[in-house]
């Protein structure tokens, strides 16, 4: 923290123009690795004993661990919390868009790569975008210099009517642009450089590798800018799928396979940063978008798609060797939302004050394992935008759902979220197993409050979606 003072003052001193010391330290490069679909219990570094993630636990030795930190239970909304600093209901984002989709992320929202890039970071988003598939809304559109991967889920299928094919586009398994827009497969998604597609059907299996090579690529033409490259991973979303040199390799499966592959590209990354002599301008962050859908949340319970911890309490380590104490962990709360406001504190960047931001500055927990909380309360959204649990402190209350008592589904009480109102204790009951409500009415009635006076607020600030009629 000294050395963030000093700087601070260094800043002051020479205004930012020409001190490279001033500048390597407020400007470090930003690798953020989001994978897909990836549960807390999935990987070494969180207790995972049967795959072998020996890059991930090195990455937790040299770094810092985060324990309470929240994504949303699928896939769109959670990359809308993660590019805007805003739960997904504050950006009217619904849980999942679809190649049919007519929205996107609003233009107008200022995303992580418009905020680092008025300071000079070159960006580039390689994966999946899944914020809007239509020409105003991809990467290129909201602040990425550049872009390669697949515009939505790898399960999903092409758009017919508005698939842009690049001249020199690649059709795979005897496709040609007539076919692709004649019908629909599933499992067939496209693979787009820019706005264009390149590849389609993509080959799955090689995307992992395809996307570490082009990050690897990027940082080594970047070495001597400050970037920011941002990676959400296909995998481990289904279809699963691993390269030749991972294929049949864990003993645990495909699943096994990707999550190993996963690891191995997080290595070469590291390795590529040392390689040139970037590691301790570089901070680089690792976790998901949502819980597990075929692996584990263990220890949580629930998986994808609830707002059970395992649903949305995700793996996240974050390494800045100098800067992030080593070996360290931060069980505040901290999620998605915050790295808005975390990446406009380190590169320098005023944050909109045209807007309301959910998200705070964790820079603080970052460098000092013993900090206090940022925020103190957390909100779990579900994928149709209704507030279902507030978390404050150790206290979990589950609101009641008047859509899942209506529809009398049993089902709905087991896997996706309590009926009636529900209380943890998560500091004595991280695994949901015992409602408390009974017994603490006054907490529930204050949670029940904060609640509602906290979504009411979001109803009063929210901010549309983009439809394509509205852009520009
Ligand atoms: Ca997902």
């Amino acid at each position: 923290m000294r050395r963030i003072l000093l700087v601070a003052a260094l800043c002051l001193v020479f205004d930012g123009r020409d001190s490279a010391v001033a500048e390597t330290v407020a400007r470090p490069n930003l690798i953020l690795i989001f994978v897909d679909d990836l549960g807390v219990g999935d990987i070494g570094p969180f207790g995972n004993t049967e795959l072998k993630t020996p890059q991930l636990d090195k990455f937790a030795a040299e770094g810092m661990k985060f324990t309470s930190f929240y994504a949303t239970p699928v896939c769109s909304m959670s990359r809308a919390c993660l590019l805007t600093g805003c739960y997904n209901a504050r950006v009217s984002m619904p849980g999942v868009l679809f190649p049919q989709s007519q929205i996107g992320l609003h233009s107008n929202e200022i995303t992580l790569a418009e905020i680092v890039k008025p300071k000079g970071y070159a960006t580039i988003c390689i994966g999946k975008w899944h914020l809007g598939h239509r020409e105003p809304f991809l990467p290129t559109k909201q602040g990425f210099d550049s872009y390669f991967g697949i515009p939505y889920s790898n399960d999903m299928t092409i758009d017919p009517q508005n698939a842009r094919f690049a001249k020199d586009c690649l059709f795979r398994e005897g496709m040609t642009a007539e076919k692709a827009r004649a019908e629909a497969i599933r499992h067939t998604v496209p693979l787009m450089r820019g706005e264009a597609i390149v590849e389609y059907p993509a080959d799955q299996a090689t995307l992992t590798k395809r996307y570490t090579e082009e990050a690897v690529s990027f940082i080594r033409a970047h070495r001597a800018d400050p970037f920011f490259v941002y990676l959400p991973h296909s995998m481990v979303h289904v279809p699963l799928a691993a390269s030749a040199d991972f294929l049949g390799k864990s003993g645990q499966g495909l699943l096994g396979d990707a999550i190993e592959e996963l690891d191995w590209s997080v290595g070469q990354i590291m390795q590529t940063l040392r390689d040139l002599k970037l590691d301790e301008k570089t901070l680089v962050i690792f976790t998901s978008d949502n819980g597990a859908a075929t692996g584990s949340s263990a220890p949580y319970r629930g998986k994808k798609a609830t707002n059970f911890e395992g649903g949305v309490r995700e793996p996240c380590l974050m390494r800045w060797p100098g800067h992030i104490p080593a070996g360290t962990t931060c069980d505040k709360i901290a999620g998605n939302i915050d790295m808005l406001p975390t990446f406009a504190k380190l590169v320098g960047a005023d944050l909109p004050t045209d807007r309301v931001l959910d998200g705070r500055d964790i820079t603080s927990l970052m460098f000092d394992p013993n900090a206090g909380p940022v925020r103190d309360t957390h909100l779990y959204f579900t994928a149709n935008q209704t507030l279902a649990a507030i978390r404050q402190g150790d206290w979990k209350l589950f609101l009641p759902d008047t859509a899942a008592g209506n529809t009398k589904n049993a089902k709905a009480k087991k896997n996706a979220a309590p009926v009636g109102a529900e209380l943890y204790n998560l500091a004595t009951d991280p695994v949901e197993a015992h409602d408390v409500a009974a017994e603490n009415p006054e907490i529930v009635s204050r949670l029940k409050a904060e609640a509602a006076r906290r979504d009411a607020e979001i109803r009063a600030h929210r901010r549309p979606a983009g439809q394509l009629a509205n852009q520009n």
